[in-house]
């Protein structure tokens, strides 16, 4: 359901000690979905008397790749192939920046420690830098020798008036799949079956797991660098030219209508070509709306198809009837995924400002959870289900969503803010009669990441630890 956090470390280790581990992890003080649902409470109590107060709330989460299930003999199939392979090897597959060498092996251009080994994951956050510290070192302590750190990367909510906001300055964690029985659907909010985000469970689409992965989930972890001045240069370079808008004026437009929202947070479907702050705030509002279903420009006059919102969230524009939806009430409830992202990096400085470059690499820990990554053995991606789904079959697509009137390989163009295509130049809202939008480069280049998987606590208390349930 998302921990109320302002800092966040994701400390990757390897597993050194295979014994020593599973002696060492009963003792990590892991938190659950119930602690974080009373640390909200009392986040929302302690604020009634005193605004803007942080009280000190520690949370802890581990996940295991591939390899750190192997590391722990746990040698069950989990059923999903891109898990079992790991990220490295599918980084081809999802747009990433690389090189293919002599002998045809991709070699993604990564932060050096993804392309060596990653057994598992620490996910230590809280209020403060204090209580996320603490509990990192109580973490790494308690695990001891038994493991190696090998990375580690900081995340941090954004300063002042930026909070909430990712790097490009947009308010992000607004729309979020409401788990069915743990979260009550603001208007908008897509209702899912628990089995869309835990494995095992009804709605999983695998339907044999191992018993030690049932309610565990999948945890993608993408280091997502931003390019925040070149991107907010190309905005300014490109202002959408109306009657009536100044430059800055068209400049926020063109960003609102690549992402879908204004800056706020306001979604442009509802308010097209002004920005409404207040709609932005609005829980009721915010989220409340589908796309109009008409052929052609009139389909995308407020919200391009290629906006990023949504073509990672078509909502009413995916048809029912398709085998991979199979849901009529609701298509996109099978490839939904809950979000848990944060900004990791320094604000922009004066000088990168000034010239328009990216010195200091900042951008978003992308975090997602689902109960599915690739459902069937042959890498067919229609079997890919979740973030791969979304990163390969929808935002890497030009011709997604289908049905707009477009001639073939000339639909409404790449996920401008995600879509990747190797960091080649991409065409991005396309039209039916006028031309498309060229993006010069990717402004999120992927740093690399793994593929995860965040056991139950039961999990955690009996296989992981050697003992049978
Ligand atoms: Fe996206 N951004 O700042 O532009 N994203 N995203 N994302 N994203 C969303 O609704 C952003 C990324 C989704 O239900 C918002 O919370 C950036 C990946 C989904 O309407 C904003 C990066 C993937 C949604 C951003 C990034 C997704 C969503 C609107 C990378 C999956 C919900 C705020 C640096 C492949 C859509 C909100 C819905 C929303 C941005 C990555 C998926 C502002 C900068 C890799 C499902």
């Amino acid at each position: 359901i998302g921990l109320p956090k302002k800092k966040e470390e994701f400390v990757f280790f390897v597993i050194k000690d295979k014994d020593l581990f599973k002696a060492n992890l009963p003792r990590l003080k892991i938190s659950t979905t119930g602690d974080v649902q009373r640390a909200k409470q009392a986040i929302d109590q302690a604020r009634k008397k005193n605004p803007g107060c942080l009280i000190p709330l520690p949370f802890l989460n581990i996940a295991f790749s591939q390899q750190g299930l192997n590391a722990l003999n746990i040698t069950d199939d989990i059923g999903d192939v891109a898990f079992s392979n790991g990220q490295f090897n599918d980084a081809h597959n999802l747009g990433d920046e690389g090189i293919t060498d002599a002998d045809g092996k991709f070699h993604p251009r990564w932060e050096s420690a993804f392309t060596g080994r990653i057994d598992g994951v620490l996910l230590a956050a809280g209020e403060s830098w204090k209580t996320v510290n603490y509990v990192v070192k109580a973490a790494v302590d308690t695990l001891g020798r038994s493991i190696q750190v090998v990375y580690s990367l900081k995340g941090s909510v954004r300063p002042g008036e930026e909070k909430g906001h990712e790097h490009f300055g947009w308010e992000d964690g607004i729309s979020n799949p409401a788990v069915e029985g743990v979260v009550t659907p603001l208007p908008g909010q897509r209702p899912i079956p628990p089995g869309v985000i835990l494995l095992g469970i009804e709605r999983d689409p695998v339907a044999t797991r191992p018993p030690w992965a049932v309610e565990g989930s999948f945890l993608v972890f993408r280091q997502l660098s931003q390019l925040v001045p070149e991107f907010h240069d190309f905005l300014d370079n490109n202002p959408i030219v109306l009657p009536g808008l100044d430059p800055k004026h068209g400049s926020e437009l063109l960003g609102a209508r690549l992402v879908g929202r204004w800056k706020s947070g306001a979604p442009i479907q509802l308010a097209p070509l002004f920005d409404d702050p207040e709609l932005a705030k609005d829980k009721q509002r915010n989220n409340r709306f589908v796309f109009p279903q008409e052929q052609g420009e009139a389909g995308q006059t407020e919200c391009p198809y290629a906006a990023h919102i949504r073509k990672t969230n078509p909502r009413n524009d995916l048809d029912p009837t398709d085998v991979d939806n199979n849901d009529p009430k609701n298509p996109t409830t099978g490839l939904s995924i809950t979000r848990a992202g944060i900004p990791y990096g320094p604000e922009v400085t004066y000088g990168e400002k000034h010239e328009k470059i990216t010195e200091h690499e900042r951008g978003l820990a992308f975090v997602s959870y689902q109960s599915a990554l690739q459902v069937a053995p042959e890498d067919i991606p229609r079997n890919s289900k979740g973030f791969r789904f979304m990163q390969r079959l929808w935002c890497n697509n030009v011709n997604f969503p289908p049905n707009k009137g477009f001639p073939e390989g000339e639909g409404p163009g790449f996920d401008p803010i995600v879509g990747q295509l190797g960091g080649a130049k991409r065409a991005t809202l396309g039209t039916n009669s006028g031309p498309q939008l060229t993006l010069p480069r990717d402004f999120v280049v992927s740093r690399g990441g793994e593929y995860f998987f965040s056991p139950s606590l039961h999990a955690l208390k009996t296989t992981f630890v050697g003992v049978t349930p």
